[in-house]
């Protein structure tokens, strides 16, 4: 892409409405910007992440055996009636008419949707466990959406839906959704540590959140160290092994990690101080087992082994895609701007030309910028006709792991200098290095 064509609307100025860095950031780099209270418009830069954030989110579920699906935003009243949570949600459901004068909701969550789903298809215990999710925008009518994208009122999440036959199999369901989180988390570049939750209005009593930590995160959180040494990715662990999973969740229950809500003093004071962690996170995810609670209530049966009605167990989970642009951006930035991990970066090369004027200058970035894209690296050139120091400053700015800078005393030379952003070294190498370099 080239900024001179590009609609990429940095600011230099924080923005006076923004009380966080991830929000001051995400509207200084033009990711996003609010077009009514808590919504919000995704720019391209801003979309380029959620897209990357969004796969892999996907690919970690679809590894794990979950399969991809997509309900509508809008959903009808009387299904949530079935569940009693028409009444029972409260004012932070979008309730709407449409002409006719049928009531319907924008969905803050599908529970009910794919229970009844699932419901008229699925007839016997063969068809069971299945696990769908899918990517899709929710309303909730926050009373108070605040700090951009991290709590808005239309935002994107990725919920998932388990079925199964019986409270073990549910669990492994359970399980496994959990290591899919450990693993599409580290795969972000972030570290997300597992707790003990609180289940909250979806009720159910086996819960846990997704935490990152950042101190301007809502919740205070109490963990083991040895949450920063834990490698998800190994390949021994896999879905599909009983025994291996629950062991994945017995060492997690055992690695103390709790909220303010589920702190419990007595065994945190058994933890060495110096394994002691403590901050504030934002939740990024959370996990629940809710067993029969819309099967029964919305009269989801299937025949089982022995041809007698069984009602399927069940857990939901989700991931705030959206709210994971602003914790990503949250737990790594500096003074300049964001500091991209590779997997979601929007662009992973940021090209600068130093003097627009010097035909040297711009035949080589150029000559860079055909070559990269040749070799399918993801590069923004800027190539806009403004003083280095401005651009360089944009690209610090939004973020982009390496820069490359071509200016007029180095190509004389027939040199460019390679920046690594979030480490700030910088090298001079010729054309060729740099190229070799970025290219995979
Ligand atoms: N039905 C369940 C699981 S699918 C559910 O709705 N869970 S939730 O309420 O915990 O939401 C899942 C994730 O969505 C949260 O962990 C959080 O990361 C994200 N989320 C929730 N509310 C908001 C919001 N107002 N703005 C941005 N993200 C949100």
């Amino acid at each position: 892409m080239r900024w001179s064509r590009a609609f990429l609307p940095v600011l230099k100025e924080s923005p006076a409405d923004a009380q966080i860095v991830s929000h001051k950031l995400m509207l200084r780099a033009g990711l996003v910007r609010q077009t009514a209270a808590g919504i919000y418009a995704w720019l391209p830069l801003g979309f380029r992440v959620l897209k990357k954030i969004e796969q892999i989110v996907r690919e970690e579920q679809d590894r794990s055996g979950a399969q991809e699906m997509l309900m509508p935003t809008l959903q009808s009243a009387d299904l949530w009636r079935e569940s009693g949570r028409y009444e029972a949600y409260g004012p932070e459901m979008l309730r709407i008419k449409d002409r006719h004068d049928r009531e319907i909701l924008y969905g803050p969550t599908n529970e009910e949707m794919i229970t009844m789903l699932f419901r008229d298809e699925v007839k016997s215990y063969r068809d069971l466990p299945r696990t769908l999710y899918h990517i899709q925008w929710k309303f909730r009518d926050e009373i108070r959406p605040r700090f951009g994208v991290m709590r808005g009122r239309e935002f994107l999440m990725k919920d998932a839906y388990s079925f199964d036959l019986d409270e073990a199999g549910a669990r492994q369901s359970y399980y496994t959704q959990m290591l899919a989180y450990l693993r599409t988390f580290q795969r972000l570049g972030i570290q997300a540590v597992p707790m003990k939750a609180a289940s909250g209005p979806i009720g159910g009593d086996l819960s846990h959140e997704f935490i990152v930590l950042a101190p301007t995160g809502e919740s205070e959180v109490f963990y083991d160290a040895a949450y920063e040494e834990f490698d998800w990715q190994q390949p021994d662990l896999r879905y599909g092994d009983e025994a291996g999973l629950q062991g994945l969740f017995d060492r997690v229950n055992a690695t103390y990690a709790a909220t303010d809500e589920t702190h419990d003093e007595g065994r945190w004071s058994e933890l060495a101080p110096e394994k002691q962690r403590t901050g504030r996170g934002i939740e990024v995810g959370h996990i629940f087992y809710f067993g029969d609670k819309y099967s029964a209530a919305m009269d989801l049966k299937v025949s089982g082994r022995d041809g007698t009605p069984v009602t399927p167990m069940m857990g939901s989970y989700g991931v705030g895609v959206s709210r994971l642009v602003g914790a990503i951006i949250e737990a790594s930035h500096d003074d300049a701007g964001i500091l991209w991990p590779e997997a979601v970066a929007p662009w992973q090369v940021g090209l600068v030309t130093m003097r627009t004027d010097d035909e040297a200058t711009v035949v080589a970035a150029e000559s860079l910028y055909e070559q990269l894209r040749e070799a399918g690296v993801e590069v923004l050139y800027d190539d806009r006709d403004e003083r280095g120091g401005v651009k360089l400053g944009s690209m610090d700015l939004i973020g982009l792991p390496w820069q490359l800078i071509v200016g007029p005393r180095g190509i004389a030379a027939g040199m460019v200098e390679l920046k690594h952003r979030s480490t700030g070294e910088r090298e001079e190498l010729s054309l060729e290095s740099a190229l070799a370099r970025l290219t995979p």
